[in-house]
């Protein structure tokens, strides 16, 4: 299988290491860290040299109750570090869910766009089918980074994470994005508790019936707090072995801080023989 993006068509016979650049002040485990178009440079570098295969550039925190960042604000950090990726060799993807930013940043050779809200913004489905190969990650979330946390409820967690993403997908075909171009996410945290975290986890196979290939992103996430009873400065081995379960349910991309480790233990996993 496939993903076509826009200069890349990733083979995803191997699972692939997606690393997170948040130029953020306020992201959940790295906020500030990486505030300035130069050290979020050198961190998109540092992720390279650590075995990442896609950098993720991000610039408005969704970690729940983060404020909403203005649109000269997030494109006012993420196009000069959008700039510098694009010349490091490897795919780079955008993580907004502004249909503007999603243009600007496509327009300047961006080749994913990563959206937390699936392309439900006004105008964020025509930004991305207007150009003909950008790739694009669709997540399932439920309510606003704002509020999903108040008390998520689902009769069937699985079920309905699986429709909501066949509805998107059905939605970005019928514009003309093809489905080579599109993966899917079932958007762990967002609007879920523990244990609708846990049991997307343990029932991940179900969605690959969509056809599509899944993207995760456990890293670091306070369902690995609840857990393993760590702050997040101390989730390192909670989110490699949740990135590794995920791939061994089937996730062909993961979404990751922890670069390094999470490399090392898919060698492991890959020499073993359990890859796809
Ligand atoms: N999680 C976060 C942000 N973007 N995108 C996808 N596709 N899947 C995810 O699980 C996902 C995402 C939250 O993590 P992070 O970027 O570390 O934090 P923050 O949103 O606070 O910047």
């Amino acid at each position: 299988m496939f993903w076509q993006t826009t200069r890349f068509r990733i083979d995803l016979a191997q699972p692939r290491v997606m690393g997170i650049v948040n130029v953020t002040p306020d992201s959940f485990s790295d906020g500030g860290r990486h505030d300035d178009a130069s050290r979020a440079l050198a961190h998109c570098e540092t992720l390279l040299a650590e075995g990442a295969h896609i950098l993720d550039i991000g610039g408005e925190s969704t970690r729940p109750g983060a404020a909403p960042v203005p649109l000269d604000e997030e494109l006012r950090r993420v196009l000069p570090v959008l700039e510098g990726a694009l010349r490091l060799g490897v795919p780079v993807s955008v993580d907004t869910v502004k249909p503007e930013v999603m243009r600007r940043a496509l327009d300047a050779g961006a080749d994913i766009v990563n959206d937390i809200n699936a392309l439900r913004l006004p105008g964020a489905l025509e930004a991305v089918a207007a150009h003909p190969d950008a790739g694009v990650c669709l997540m399932h979330m439920r309510g606003d980074p704002a509020t999903m946390q108040q008390r998520p409820a689902y009769d069937d967690v699985v079920a309905e994470v699986s429709d909501f993403l066949r509805e998107r997908l059905e939605a970005l075909q019928a514009r003309g994005i093809a489905g080579e171009r599109i993966v899917l996410d079932p958007g762990i945290g967002f609007g879920k508790s523990v244990a609708h975290n846990l049991e997307l986890l343990r029932r991940q196979r179900e969605l690959l019936a969509l056809g599509r290939p899944l993207l995760l992103g456990w890293s670091r996430k306070s369902t690995l707090g609840a857990v393993t009873g760590k702050p997040v400065e101390q989730r390192l081995a909670a989110s490699v072995a949740a990135a590794l379960a995920a791939v061994q349910q089937g996730a062909r991309i993961v979404r990751v801080h922890d670069v390094a480790a999470t490399r090392d233990a898919l060698e492991v996993w890959g020499a073993a023989g359990l890859g796809g």
